[in-house]
């Protein structure tokens, strides 16, 4: 027997954490992101703004405890640029989102992408591919795959 999630939204509800921070990169990985619920029909979305990707885990787990969605998908940009404070940020978005995604029951997907620079950022968030579509699908498969 295989079980694995599908890519339908159908009667999915699915909520979107995005950063501020880098909105250039982040409201690019947004549209790539809502172009691909859109596209498979997801019914109910919710997209809430948080001022950077340290601040992601936090809602994050406000709404993992309501328990009121199938899936949760993170989006962010952290920026390697000249700052210490990346690794901070890098390390400890990773840290508490995995966190949520193991102490509650709604599957959260890691859509924070680490780059050493705009570049790689914007390669990433649009101009090569669109990494916020690919995060999309995992979070479908993710919110199927529980379901079922
Ligand atoms: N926030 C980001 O989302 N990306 C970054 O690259 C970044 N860097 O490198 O500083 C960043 N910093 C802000 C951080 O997320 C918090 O918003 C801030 O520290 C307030 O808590």
């Amino acid at each position: 027997m295989i079980y694995e999630g599908g890519y339908s939204g159908k009667g999915l509800k699915i909520g979107i954490v995005v950063s501020r921070f880098n909105d250039l990169l982040t409201e690019e990985l947004l549209k790539g992101a809502l172009d691909c619920f859109r596209r498979h029909e997801v019914e109910e979305l919710e997209v809430f703004r948080v001022p950077g990707a340290f601040e992601i885990p936090f809602v994050v787990k406000e709404l993992a405890k309501k328990g009121k969605y199938d899936a949760i998908l993170t989006l962010g940009a952290v920026v390697k640029g000249e700052t210490y404070h990346f690794d901070l940020v890098a390390s400890e978005v990773a840290k508490g989102i995995a966190q949520v995604n193991l102490n509650y029951e709604t599957p959260v997907v890691f859509g924070v992408i680490t780059v050493e620079d705009e570049l790689q950022g914007l390669n990433r968030a649009g101009v090569k591919s669109n990494r916020g579509f690919e995060y999309a699908m995992a979070t479908l498969e993710m919110a199927n795959l529980r379901k079922n």
